[in-house]
């Protein structure tokens, strides 16, 4: 039987404001089975997004949502899991909104290992904006903001994940939806910080000037620059040159997550003594 997404929907805000052939539908319909599958209650979880085209996501999703303002989704989060730490968050953003804007943020969510599933959609440009350069643009691409091409380096958001203290972490893409779940499903099960960079198509905003202007050539390109954590393992150092591995990418089971540590400020601030660690 066909997998009814409708009663996770707020099918009264449809059609979506997204482009046509855009990601950021088959991050959503990903996330829905994922919950799914999970057997979340809807009335228990909390989508938190920043703006950008990826902050519309809180907007079609049918449970609680809340959509703040650029860059401080994962401000908002925080505080939304600190007072409800029985609750699902998942914060959605874009690489703009949560790697340029809200880095600060995020590294601090990802330092403190908080129970918050932080979804990037990664199309590596400002969408809603019109093609301004984010901190994942490639360098030599086109952007309004660097015409003559892009000279800014990569920011590889799953290293600094990890620099900052993420307890998981994963990437994938828009290629493989099948993939998309599973790795929500392990990412959302896990008690932590979980950080997901999910490259997704612009052709619209990335592709119009830089050869991609159909959906395809984006996703093809974005298939030219992801392999299997397993087969970027064996690569050499020249071989891993412009190439992103995908997959589980960090699973730390053991790392403290920071409400059941700030159960224990609580305890001492009840007994008037120091917190023990
Ligand atoms: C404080 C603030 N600065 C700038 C903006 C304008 N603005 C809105 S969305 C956006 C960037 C969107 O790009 P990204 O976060 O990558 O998300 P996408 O639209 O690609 O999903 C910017 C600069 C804003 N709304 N608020």
């Amino acid at each position: 039987m066909a997998f009814n997404y409708d009663k996770y929907l707020r099918t009264d805000k449809m059609p979506t404001l997204w482009c046509w052939g855009c990601g950021d539908g088959v991050i959503l319909k990903s996330v829905i089975r994922a919950i799914d599958k999970l057997g979340w209650d809807m009335d228990d979880v909390c989508i938190v997004s920043g703006i950008g085209c990826s902050g519309r996501f809180s907007s079609y999703i049918n449970c609680n949502t809340v959509h703040t303002t650029h860059g401080r989704a994962v401000a908002y989060a925080t505080g939304i899991k600190l007072a409800n730490p029985d609750k699902h968050v998942i914060v959605v953003t874009g690489d703009g909104d949560g790697l340029a804007i809200g880095g600060n943020h995020t590294i601090h969510g990802c330092r403190r290992n908080i129970g918050l599933n932080h979804i990037v959609i990664n199309n590596f440009i400002y969408g809603l904006t019109n093609s301004q350069t984010s901190p994942t643009t490639p360098q030599g691409m086109w952007t309004v903001t660097m015409q003559y091409g892009n000279v800014d380096p990569t920011f590889d958001a799953c290293k600094l994940a990890e620099g900052a203290g993420a307890s998981f972490i994963a990437r994938e893409s828009v290629l493989d939806p099948k993939k998309l779940e599973k790795v929500f499903v392990e990412g959302f099960k896990h008690n932590g910080y979980s950080f997901f960079d999910i490259f997704s198509n612009c052709h619209i905003n990335l592709g119009r000037k830089n050869k991609m202007g159909e959906a395809a050539q984006n996703l093809n390109w974005i298939e030219s620059i992801t392999v299997s954590k397993r087969k970027y393992d064996a690569m050499s150092k020249e071989e891993k040159k412009g190439k992103f591995p995908t997959g589980v990418l960090k699973k730390d089971e053991e790392a403290a997550e920071y409400c059941e540590l700030y159960d224990k400020v609580i305890e001492a601030a009840q007994n008037k003594t120091k917190v023990q660690l």
